[in-house]
C-alpha cells in the first residue's frame, strides 16, 4: 500500500490550462453546493447533502477518467465529480427544486442521487453501498463485451462496513474486473467516527484481503489524487483488475440538511477541518506556482457564480411535474 505524498504542480504532467480547469471545476462544485444549501435554508429545496471538502478528491478522480467513455456509479457527495463528468449546474438545481425537467430522475429521487444516461452516470439507491454491486455488474458487462471501459464507484468509509461492499470487492477481485472502488473517507458516518466503524487504520488496508491493489491518498491534494487515480484507472483498463483507492477527505458541512454536526464534533475538530479546505489549498498552491496570477481566482469565481445565477433562473422558471405523472419512472409500465 502506498501513502501518496503531496504533488507539486510540475510533477503531475498537466498543462497550466488543465490545472486552471481543475481549479475552476472545484470552485464550481463548491459554489453550487453552497447555493443548494441556501435554497434549503430558504425552505425551497426540501433536502440537501453537501460535498464540501471532497472537491479535490472528486476532481482528481474525474480528470483521470476518459469522460464520455468511462462510467461512474456515484454516491450523494459527488456533486463536483458529476459536474466534471459533464453534468451542468442546472441539472442539480432542477433536482434540488423538484422540477419535472430534472435529468437525474425527473424529480423522483431525492436530491443528491445523481444520474445521467448522457454522461454514463448510474443513478443509485439510498441504502448505502448498494451501488457497489451495481458497479461490479456494469464492469462485468464491459468484460463480456470486451470493451476497454472503466467504472468508478464511490462510497464513504461507513458504507464500507456493509455486506454489499464485501460481496462486490470479492467478486471484482476474483474476475479482475475494471473497477476503481473510491472511498471518500471523511472520518464520520453521520455522527459515527471511523474508530467505531472499523478496527483497521485505513479502509485500503483491506485491499490485500480481497487480493486487489490498494492505496491511501491525501484527498485534499487534487494532484496526488489525480496521480493515484490515473494509476488505478490504467490498471483497470489494461486488465490488471480493480483498485481500492481511499481518499482522506474532510467534511466541512453537517452530514445533511437534517443534521447539526456541532452536536457531536468538538470545536477544535471543526476548526481543524476548516483549516484543511481543499479549494483554498489548491488556490494557494497554484498562486505560489504562478499558474494563477493576480485576479485569476476572483475571475474564475465570478464566472462560476454567473453560471449558477443563470442556471437558477432557468430552474426557477421550470414547471414541477404534473401530478398525473407521479408513477412515471417509478413502476414499470404494463
Ligand atoms: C443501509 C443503510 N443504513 C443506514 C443509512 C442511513 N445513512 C445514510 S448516509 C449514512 C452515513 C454513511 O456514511 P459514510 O459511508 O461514511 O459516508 P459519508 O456520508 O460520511 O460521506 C447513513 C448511516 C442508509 N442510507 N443505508
Amino acid at each position: 500500500m502506498v501513502v501518496s505524498e503531496s504533488a507539486p504542480a510540475e510533477m503531475a504532467g498537466l498543462s497550466q490550462d488543465q490545472l486552471r480547469s481543475m481549479y475552476r471545476d472545484m470552485v464550481l462544485g463548491r459554489l453550487l453546493d453552497e447555493r443548494i444549501l441556501v435554497l434549503n435554508r430558504q425552505g425551497r429545496a426540501p433536502f440537501a447533502i453537501s460535498g464540501q471538502g471532497h472537491e479535490a478528491a472528486q476532481v482528481g478522480v474525474g480528470y483521470a477518467l476518459r469522460r464520455g467513455h468511462d462510467w461512474l456509479v456515484p454516491y450523494y457527495r459527488d456533486l463536483t465529480l458529476v459536474l466534471v463528468m459533464g453534468m451542468e449546474p442546472k441539472d442539480h438545481l432542477l433536482a434540488a427544486l423538484g422540477k419535472a425537467a430534472d435529468p437525474n430522475s425527473g424529480a423522483r429521487q431525492m436530491p443528491g442521487h445523481y444520474g445521467s444516461r448522457a454522461h454514463n452516470i448510474v443513478t443509485t439507491g439510498s441504502p448505502v453501498a448498494t451501488q457497489i454491486l451495481h458497479a461490479v455488474g456494469v464492469a462485468q458487462s464491459f468484460r463480456y463485451r470486451k470493451e476497454d471501459t472503466v467504472v468508478v464507484v464511490s462510497v464513504g468509509e461507513g458504507g464500507s462496513s456493509e455486506g454489499d461492499w464485501h460481496e462486490g470487492l470479492n467478486w471484482a477481485a476474483i474476475y479482475h474486473l475494471p473497477v476503481v472502488f473510491l472511498v471518500e473517507n471523511n472520518a464520520y458516518a453521520i455522527s459515527v467516527p471511523q474508530s467505531r466503524q472499523m478496527a483497521v487504520a485505513h479502509v485500503a488496508d483491506r485491499a490485500a484481503g480481497y487480493g486487489m491493489a490498494g492505496a491511501v491518498v491525501d484527498g485534499g491534494d487534487v494532484l496526488a489524487v489525480y496521480r493515484a487515480a490515473s494509476e488505478a484507472v490504467e490498471r483497470a483498463r489494461s486488465g490488471q483488475g480493480p483498485t481500492l483507492l481511499e481518499a482522506l477527505c474532510v467534511r466541512l458541512q453537517s452530514h445533511s440538511s437534517d443534521d447539526d454536526q456541532r452536536r457531536y464534533r468538538t470545536a477544535e475538530d471543526l476548526a481543524d477541518t476548516r483549516a484543511h479546505d481543499p479549494v483554498v489549498r489548491f488556490r494557494t498552491e497554484l498562486e505560489a506556482a504562478g499558474v494563477l496570477l493576480d485576479g485569476d481566482a476572483d475571475e474564475i469565481r465570478q464566472e462560476c457564480q454567473r453560471l449558477i445565477e443563470a442556471a437558477q433562473e432557468e430552474a426557477d422558471q421550470a414547471p414541477v411535474p404534473d401530478a398525473a405523472s407521479a408513477l412515471m419512472h417509478v413502476y414499470a409500465e404494463a
